[in-house]
C-alpha cells in the first residue's frame, strides 16, 4: 500500500454515501461518525476508504492505534491466538496472556512498588472499577472529579464526566457521591495562576464542601482528552497527589487517552514524577482490540473480596495477545521517543500558525497529543464553528482530524506514533490550509 494521501473521489465518495444511507436505516441515529467515510483497510497512518481514497489518519481512532493500522506483529499475534482459542473467560479457565498483560501493566505504570492489575473491556469499565476499588479499600464514598473531565458513558462514568451535551443530557439520574471542582486550565484561569494555586482552589472546595475524611479518590486525566486537551499548569498534579497522600485518599490517574507512549513517555504522569495509587488504561494498550486495565498498589486491589471484580470478556485472550504485541512494538520501535519527536514537529508548526491567525487562542499538548483552541479574535470567546470548519476542510482534503472541548472549539491531533515525517508534514500542510481558509470572524 502506498503511504501517501491520494483522493480519487470527493469526500465522502459515492460508495461511502451509499453505505451511509444503508446505515441510516440500520444504525441508531444517536451514534454519529465524523467524517462519514467508510474504511476498507489501513496501514501505518494511512486509511483507505471504500471508494479507494487514501486518507492521512491524524486521529488514530481516538488515540487507539498508536502502533499504526495493520501493524504486522500485532496482526500475527491476533491471528495466532484466535486460531488457538478465542475465549474461555478468565474467571472459568484462565490462560497466560491475561497474566502477562497484568505483569506488563504492573511493570510499566509509574512507581516501583508492588502492584496488581485487573482487565476489562472498555475505558469506562476500567474507571468504574477504579471507583469500586477506591471505595472498598478506603471505606469512603466521595469521588472528586474536575471541570471538563471525560471518563465514559456508563451510568457511573456519566456522573464523573463533566459535559452535558451530548454525554449526559436526559440520561440521568446519575450516580451519587461525585463532586466536581475546577481544573487547572492555564488559558482560562487568572493570568499567572500556578499549578499549586489551581490545586489549592480545587482542594479548598473539597475540604470545605466534601470533607477530606470522606474522599475515597481524586480522579484526574493528567492531560484532559475529550474536554479539550487541557494541560494543567506544572505543579497541579503533584499538589493533588500530595493532598491525597496527606489525607489517606487515593490519587487515581485516568491514563486511558494519555497512556501508552502517547505523550512521549509510557504515561503522562511521569512528566512530573507523579506516582498514582491507581491507574486506568485502555485505548493504546491493545493497539485496536478492546481491552482496558486497572493497575494499582497491591494492597488496594487485593483488598476486594474474591469474585468482586470480573466480567465475561474482560482480558479476552485475543485482546491480550494484541496488547502483548503492541507493547513489544512500542518498546522495539521506541514509540515514546517517536511521540516526543512528533510533538516537537506538530507544536512548532501549530505555534507558527497561531502567530498568523488571531482565531487560534492557544496551542497546547505534549508528544503526539496536540491541539488548537479556536476563539473569536482578541477574546477568549470559544469558536466552535471555527473548529468545525477547520475539521471539515481537513476531511474534504483527506486528512482525518478530531475536535473536542467542553465548548467544542478545539481541533486535536492524535497521529499514529509510527507516522512517517512526510505524511505528518502533509497532514499539517492541509491543516494549515484549512486554518487559512476558515471564514474570518
Ligand atoms: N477516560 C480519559 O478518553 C474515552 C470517547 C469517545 P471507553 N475517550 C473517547 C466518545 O465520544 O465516546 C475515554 C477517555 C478517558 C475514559 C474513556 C472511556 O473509554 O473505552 O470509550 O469506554
Amino acid at each position: 500500500m502506498a503511504h501517501k494521501r491520494h483522493l480519487v473521489t470527493e469526500i465522502p465518495g459515492p460508495r461511502s454515501r451509499a453505505l451511509h444511507e444503508r446505515r441510516e436505516r440500520a444504525v441508531a441515529a444517536a451514534v454519529r461518525s465524523n467524517p462519514p467515510v467508510y474504511i476498507a483497510e489501513g496501514e501505518g497512518a494511512i486509511l483507505v476508504d471504500v471508494d479507494g481514497n487514501s486518507l492521512v489518519d491524524l486521529g488514530s481512532g481516538i488515540a487507539v492505534t498508536g502502533i499504526g493500522h495493520a501493524q504486522p506483529a500485532m496482526v500475527e499475534a491476533v491471528r495466532e491466538q484466535v486460531g488457538r482459542f478465542a475465549h474461555t473467560c478468565f474467571m472459568v479457565t484462565p490462560y497466560e496472556g491475561y497474566v502477562a498483560v497484568c505483569e506488563e501493566l504492573n511493570a510499566l505504570t509509574p512507581g516501583d512498588h508492588e502492584k496488581r492489575s485487573a482487565l476489562f473491556n472498555s475505558g469506562a469499565e476500567a474507571v468504574e472499577n477504579a471507583v469500586k476499588v477506591a471505595r472498598y479499600a478506603t471505606g469512603r464514598q466521595a469521588v472528586v472529579v474536575f471541570d471538563h473531565a471525560y471518563h465514559g458513558r456508563t451510568n457511573l462514568t456519566m456522573a464523573l464526566t463533566a459535559k452535558s451535551m451530548p454525554y449526559k443530557h436526559r440520561f440521568g439520574p446519575f450516580a451519587g457521591e461525585v463532586y466536581r471542582v475546577p481544573m487547572s486550565y492555564p488559558l482560562r484561569d487568572p493570568a499567572g495562576m500556578t499549578g499549586e494555586e489551581a490545586a489549592a482552589r480545587a482542594l479548598t472546595l473539597v475540604d470545605t464542601q466534601v470533607g477530606a475524611a470522606n474522599v475515597a479518590a481524586v480522579l484526574v486525566e493528567p492531560i484532559q482528552g475529550e474536554g479539550g486537551f487541557v494541560v494543567p499548569a506544572p505543579g497541579f498534579l503533584p499538589a493533588l497527589a500530595r493532598w491525597c497522600a496527606d489525607n489517606a485518599a487515593l490519587f487515581v490517574a485516568d491514563e486511558i487517552q494519555t497512556g501508552f507512549c502517547r505523550t512521549g513517555q509510557w504515561f503522562a504522569c511521569e512528566d512530573e514524577g507523579v506516582v498514582p495509587d491507581l491507574v486506568t488504561t485502555a485505548k493504546g494498550l491493545a493497539g485496536g482490540m478492546p481491552l482496558a486495565g486497572l493497575t494499582g498498589r497491591a494492597e488496594l486491589l487485593d483488598a476486594v473480596h474474591g469474585g468482586g471484580l470480573g466480567g465475561t470478556y474482560g482480558g479476552n485472550p485475543v485482546a491480550c495477545a494484541s496488547a502483548l504485541a503492541t507493547i513489544d512494538t512500542m518498546r522495539r520501535l521506541d514509540l515514546a521517543g517517536a511521540a516526543a519527536r512528533i510533538g516537537e514537529t506538530v507544536l512548532g508548526r501549530l505555534r507558527t500558525l497561531a502567530e498568523q491567525h488571531p482565531g487560534i487562542g492557544d496551542v497546547r499538548g505534549r508528544g503526539a497529543m496536540c491541539a488548537l483552541e479556536l476563539v473569536l479574535p482578541g477574546t477568549l470567546e470559544p469558536d466552535p464553528a471555527g473548529a468545525a470548519a477547520i475539521a471539515a476542510a481537513c476531511h474534504a482534503e483527506g486528512v482525518v482530524v478530531l475536535t473536542c472541548g467542553t465548548f467544542g472549539n478545539v481541533v486535536r491531533l492524535l497521529p499514529p506514533l509510527v507516522i512517517e515525517d512526510e505524511l505528518l508534514a502533509d497532514g499539517l500542510d492541509v491543516l494549515a490550509g484549512a486554518v487559512r481558509a476558515a471564514p474570518a470572524r
